[in-house]
């Protein structure tokens, strides 16, 4: 557990001689990578972390990016190219700050760039943004996506062609204030012996820019088939949905926040329910952990940050990749980002 490690404690050149792979890019911090293969090559959508000198709160008010930039790769051992400003705040015209975890969506030779950011009164809600190229420019939508709140859009394209998108984050992601997909102010967490708060998935519109339904909440279960409590830090849902589909399986991955585990449920259709199977990645340096799951070449890939590069500053991350590799029975072999 990072939670009570000190910067003074940890000796940073040899986490980062022990890490299991390096920053992607060293010129810019980076977070929250939602990888995609279009036509071929590898495009990564990450928050483009920067320092506001705002101070840590449990808001995630210092988590205060502007912008994102598009970083693409040949393939999985080529350079890592950064395409530079690929949408900034200043564009969106429903946004005022903190643009957090996007992720993006090829449709018919578009591309749609989905991204939370907080409106003029405070709230999350996630907009899209079209763009006939994977790196941008993207012209952003002039009003967010009608029946969207909170936070990390992952949006996943089914084999039928449909796309899902998945959303929610609870404490700075106020997911904990809605019931119901109503907002309500006085709500808040359930109590630790209540089923926890899941993550929304709605299918999208034939042209990608609004919900086709009304949004749903996931259903994540333990072995009982008991939906997880929300005192269960260790396995209920925090933040950073993402799908993906093995073997015919659908696996919800997603972040646990404050207890800093990647971890996964398995179901049998992109609405679930899910069954909790186990953990992906254990704690990274740095307070949040946030990743993708990308197939490249038959190999399957774990796209995720660490804050090694700014020697422990929550807010100034950077993306990595690490394989993942599947046991016979569909579960995964987790993975430790550091050697020991
Ligand atoms: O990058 C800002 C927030 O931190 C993301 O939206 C969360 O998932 C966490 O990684």
């Amino acid at each position: 557990d990072t939670e009570n490690v000190t910067i003074e404690q940890v000796d940073y050149e040899q986490l980062e001689k022990k890490a299991i792979s390096q920053p992607l890019v060293k010129h810019i911090y980076t977070a929250d990578p939602s990888a995609h293969v279009f036509n071929g090559k590898i495009y990564i959508y990450p928050s483009h972390d920067i320092e506001a000198g705002i101070e840590f709160n449990d808001n995630g008010d210092h988590f205060a990016m502007e912008d994102y930039h598009v970083i693409s790769m040949d393939d999985v051992n080529s350079e890592a190219v950064d395409h530079g400003v690929a949408l900034h705040v200043d564009d969106v015209d429903w946004a005022e700050r903190q643009m957090w975890a996007p992720d993006a969506a090829c449709k018919d030779g578009k591309y749609y760039l989905y991204f939370p950011a907080k409106k003029a009164d405070g709230i999350f809600q996630i907009g899209v943004a079209v763009s006939d190229s994977p790196t941008g420019p993207f012209i952003a939508q002039p009003n967010p996506i009608k029946e969207s709140y909170s936070i990390d859009p992952a949006v996943f394209e089914d084999d039928d062609g449909r796309h899902y998108m998945y959303w929610g984050g609870i404490w700075g992601g106020q997911l904990q204030n809605y019931r119901n997909n109503v907002y309500d102010a006085s709500k808040g967490e359930p109590a630790d012996d209540e089923p926890q708060l899941g993550p929304i998935v709605a299918r999208l519109t034939d042209d990608m820019l609004e919900c086709d339904e009304t949004p749903k909440e996931l259903k994540i279960l333990d072995e009982n088939g008991d939906v997880l409590l929300a005192g269960d830090h260790q396995r209920r849902f925090f933040e950073a949905s993402w799908m993906h589909k093995h073997n015919g399986k659908y696996y919800f991955s997603y972040s646990t926040g404050n207890s800093h585990l990647i971890c996964y449920a398995i179901g049998d259709n992109p609405y679930g329910p899910f069954t909790y199977q186990g953990h992906i990645l254990t704690p990274v340096e740095g307070w949040t952990t946030h990743h993708s799951i990308c197939e490249i070449d038959d190999k399957s890939y774990l796209f995720y940050h660490d804050c090694v590069l700014s020697k422990g500053v929550t807010h100034l991350r950077s993306i990595k990749m690490a394989e993942i590799n599947y046991n016979d029975d569909g579960t995964i072999i987790p993975i430790a980002p550091y050697n020991k």
